[in-house]
């Protein structure tokens, strides 16, 4: 897969419109493989099931919560197949689609959901950090972190994940601006779902959110959303931009949040009526599937052999989920500090001697 793009590209960056069709925009190339469309699609569908579940388990009492991705499976692909497995992501809480794409395995991801652990994966070995739920501060810790990566010389890239009401958070903003003079190489991906629980996007901004940019002084992308190819396309140009020394970018996904905030929430309780039913239109999985089919690059057994698979990997995560060890009590003093501490080790070997009496 490769693409090239001319960084002032002016507009909403669209190569797929709702109806599949194919828009050719001169100044942005794509080079991909019939497979990678193929991939593009399997990939869509597989965390869209992985969420459908996910949310099916909460409401049978298996988890806790889940905040659902409905809707912004394209922003999370088209960004997450972007990426080269050197580059390092800084999620929020939402980020499934870009878990599943960098290899953390779904059931791994439920983990912190059902309480059986305080992160759920090993950040190092995916290069995807740890969920974080207190809003946008995984923005500073990218621009830090990218600021390393900075100084010893990688060429690598950082990518965080925000939404629209993280936008209008200090640590965002300090982010844009840490980044920018110190030409950190950090791609801020803002997935604007309109809503922040509750709060409108209205509510935090009067100029479309990738306006910002210009003030900080970085480029500002705005991307429909729920163009897997778009989103693609951009997330290319901007993560080639921060590995070769040109600095950060601030990518506007245009999406929808589908489902509900978290499955503590009921949109129906705030959103206008007609909202959802008009993003229903502009579906991400849709209009790949026109696209395929309409250009020939996919026949029903593919689309049936997809279907399949969606179905074992669900069936999988629902008896995994159910037969979820509970984590060892000790492990909650690893990775406390990057190194052993001696004050960390004192109360692990309390803790064990505790456990060891009831033995
Ligand atoms: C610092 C902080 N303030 C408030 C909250 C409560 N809270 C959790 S999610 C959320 C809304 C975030 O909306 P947005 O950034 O648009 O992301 P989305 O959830 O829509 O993906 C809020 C206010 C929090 N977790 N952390």
């Amino acid at each position: 897969m490769s693409v090239s793009m001319e960084p002032e590209s002016p507009g909403f960056v669209q190569l797929l419109t709702p109806e599949g069709e194919y828009v050719e925009r001169s100044e942005l190339s794509l080079d991909l493989t019939e497979d990678d469309h193929r991939e593009f699609y399997r990939d869509l569908v597989l965390i869209r099931r992985i969420d459908t579940e996910a949310t099916a388990l909460q409401r049978q009492g298996e988890l806790g919560l889940w905040a659902p991705l409905l809707g912004q499976e394209a922003a999370q692909v088209g960004s997450a197949r972007a990426l080269q497995a050197h580059d390092y992501v800084f999620p929020s809480y939402r980020e499934h689609g870009v878990a599943w794409c960098r290899g953390v395995d779904p059931v791994e991801l439920l983990r912190p959901f059902r309480g059986t652990s305080h992160g759920g994966w090993e950040p190092r070995e995916k290069n995807f950090h740890l969920y974080t739920t207190s809003v946008g501060s995984q923005t500073l810790h990218a621009t830090g972190y990218a600021m390393g990566v900075q100084r010893d010389g990688a060429e690598s890239a950082v990518v965080v994940y925000f939404g629209d009401g993280a936008a209008s958070q200090g640590d965002v903003n300090e982010a844009f601006t840490f980044a920018s003079v110190f030409n950190a190489p950090v791609v801020f991906f803002c997935q604007n779902n309109q809503w922040a629980i509750s709060e409108p996007l209205e509510r935090q901004t009067r100029i479309p959110l990738h306006r910002r940019a210009d003030g900080f002084g970085l480029p500002g992308v705005w991307v429909d959303g729920n163009d897997v190819l778009a989103v693609y396309a951009v997330t290319s140009w901007a993560l080639r931009a921060a590995r070769e020394g040109r600095g950060p970018t601030l990518i506007e996904a245009h999406t929808y949040r589908m489902g509900a905030h978290t499955t503590s929430d009921d949109p129906t309780r705030h959103r206008p009526a007609g909202e959802l039913a008009d993003w229903r239109l502009k579906d991400p999985i849709e209009r790949v599937k026109s696209f395929l089919r309409k250009n020939r690059l996919a026949e029903a057994d593919f689309f049936t052999a997809v279907e399949a698979e969606s179905d074992d990997l669900a069936d999988r995560i629902r008896k995994d989920c159910r037969d979820m060890a509970d984590p060892e009590p000790l492990t909650l003093f690893d990775d406390v500090y990057a190194e052993r501490h001696p004050l960390v080790e004192e109360e692990r070997a309390k803790l064990a001697d505790y456990l060891a009496s009831f033995e």
